[in-house]
């Protein structure tokens, strides 16, 4: 099954919003397999947003990233990659939906809320930058076809 690496980021934190955000990934089917609260070290803050590192809004993102704990998960499910991206919602809260995470609940691109992988291979990289294997859980949670069909 495919997975996604997601982040709610220090502001999602700050504002209380931690658990709505779990919850709509749960209700959409999603099964979380890895998750951790963390302030997250400068090394791994780089190492995730590298491709944006000669950017001009870098040096504020790093701050912003590092300002407060981020609450760090894996999510499975088929086609999980794309499927969170929809329910999180354009980069830019002012030109995501609403009824996405970002539509709903942020106004700033500077503070979106959340992060979630943008491709297969970012998911991989990105879960290999904050998760051990041994820290990401297989696990029957329930018969599943009742949410696949085969
Ligand atoms: P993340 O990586 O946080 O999920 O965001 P996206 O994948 O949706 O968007 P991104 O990589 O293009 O941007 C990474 C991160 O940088 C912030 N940002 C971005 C910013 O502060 N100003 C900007 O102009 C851009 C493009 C927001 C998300």
């Amino acid at each position: 099954m495919d997975r996604t690496f997601v982040m709610v980021k220090p502001d999602g934190v700050q504002r209380g919003i931690v658990g709505e955000i779990v919850s709509r990934l749960e209700l959409k089917g999603l099964k979380l397999v890895a998750a951790r609260f963390e302030k997250l070290p400068e090394a791994r803050v780089t190492e995730q947003y590298k491709e944006h590192l000669s950017k001009p809004f870098f040096p504020s993102l790093k701050t912003y990233i590092m300002g407060g704990p981020c609450f760090l998960m894996v999510w499975e499910g088929r086609n999980v990659v794309a499927l969170v991206r929809k329910v999180i919602g354009a980069t830019n809260p002012q030109e995501a939906a609403p009824g996405t995470i970002r539509g709903d609940f942020g106004i700033d691109i500077g503070r979106n809320v959340i992060h979630a992988s943008d491709s297969p291979e970012s998911a991989a990289r990105e879960i290999g930058i904050h998760f051990k294997p041994a820290e990401v859980f297989a696990y029957t949670r329930i018969d599943e076809s009742v949410l696949y069909e085969y």
